[in-house]
């Protein structure tokens, strides 16, 4: 795997610890040349829900961090996709959809998205050129006027709507608000996404480097295969459903098992342990399905996926489990958080 995932090599560069002064002496000293400024700075991804900032996150960065459905509310935290070039670095944060909050779930998932709107130094709003404006937008464009980030207009999936439809919603949007750019493209098709990276490069200040070159993400491995299960069971359940169900690994353990193929070798297999929250015991019986058939589909898809992330044999061990009321239960919650 070229570039990285996971807590253990993503590693932020923490200020360093302050050493012990030396005696004052005069500027005798060779100095280490400072390190080049570049474009760097964070980029958050908002709008409401289903406008497609995860599948821009995925694009723009070139592979998988956050999951993708059509059901709204898909994303629940903020992940950070990093991307470092010769210009520079830039830290795109996708988002919870915006809407207005119900459950202390959806409180903590509004919290996450006000905090990155104000300490990024752009934001990117992401609406979709299929829907017609209503009141949804109106209440993204409020949330957006409480701050003073910078802020690009991108009207996402291009690919489905004619052009004049496009210029409509271009001319709409630039007499709301004062946008830097308005950029039409496709999430799915990558279509202006070049040019979306030169723009959003071009507006970020100079500074140094926050993360290592290879580094594209913070997340763990864990939570993001958390997030793969989540997303095999978004994909094969309807309606209710979905908000109520949320994925906890419990245990990854890699071990080694004899290669019939070679004997007296071994090949690396991987444990996951995983539980599935959800609050009512008839979506207990849905997530399981008849005779255990969707559970079962949802285990094949993700260890598939799983397997193809960490490029070796998983066993995947999937656990249904009721927990009334867990997105009021700050201690799910945390639990949840916590695999991030
Ligand atoms: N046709 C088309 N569909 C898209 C595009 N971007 C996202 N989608 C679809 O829109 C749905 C929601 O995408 P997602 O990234 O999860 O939206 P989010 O809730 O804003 O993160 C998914 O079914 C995507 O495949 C695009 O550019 N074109
Ligand atoms: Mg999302």
């Amino acid at each position: 795997m070229p570039r990285t995932v996971g807590k253990t090599t993503a590693t932020k560069k923490a200020a360093k610890p302050a050493k012990p002064r030396a005696p004052k002496k005069k500027a005798v000293a060779k100095k280490t040349p400072p390190k080049p400024l570049l474009r760097t700075g964070t980029v958050t991804l908002i709008g409401r829900p289903n406008t497609g900032k995860s599948t821009l996150l995925n694009a723009l960065i070139g592979q998988k961090l956050a999951i993708v459905s059509d059901r709204p509310q898909t994303t629940r935290v903020s992940i950070l996709g990093i991307k470092t070039t010769d210009k520079g670095q830039v830290i795109f944060i996708d988002n919870p959809g915006i809407h207005k909050p119900l459950h202390a779930l959806n409180k903590r998932m509004m919290n996450f998205v006000y905090s990155s709107l104000q300490t990024s130094d752009l934001v990117c709003l992401l609406v979709d050129a299929t829907q017609k404006f209503g009141h949804g937008d109106e209440f993204v464009l409020e949330t957006l006027k409480k701050v003073s980030t910078p802020a690009f207009l991108l009207i996402n999936k291009v690919d489905t709507v004619r052009k004049d439809k496009v210029l409509l919603l271009i001319d709409r949007y630039k007499d709301l608000f004062p946008f830097r750019e308005i950029i039409p493209v496709s999430a799915l098709k990558g279509d202006n996404l070049d040019v979306l990276e030169r723009l959003v490069f071009d507006a970020l200040p100079l500074a140094e480097k926050l993360f290592a070159d290879e580094d594209i993400s913070t997340q763990t491995e864990r939570f993001l295969f958390a997030e793969i299960v989540r997303e095999k069971i978004l994909a094969r359940v309807t309606e209710e459903l979905p908000f109520a169900t949320a994925v906890y690994v419990e245990a990854i353990e890699k071990k080694e098992q004899p290669d019939w193929k070679k004997e007296g070798e071994t090949r690396p297999l991987t444990h996951v342990r995983a539980s599935i929250f959800v609050e009512k015991d008839n979506h207990r019986k849905i997530v399981i399905g008849r005779r255990g058939s969707l559970i079962k589909m949802v285990g094949i898809e993700a260890r598939r996926e799983i397997e193809n992330y960490i490029g070796h044999k998983v066993y995947l061990d999937l656990h249904v489990k009721v927990r009334e009321r867990w997105r009021d239960s700050e201690d799910v919650l945390d639990l949840i958080e916590g695999q991030r």
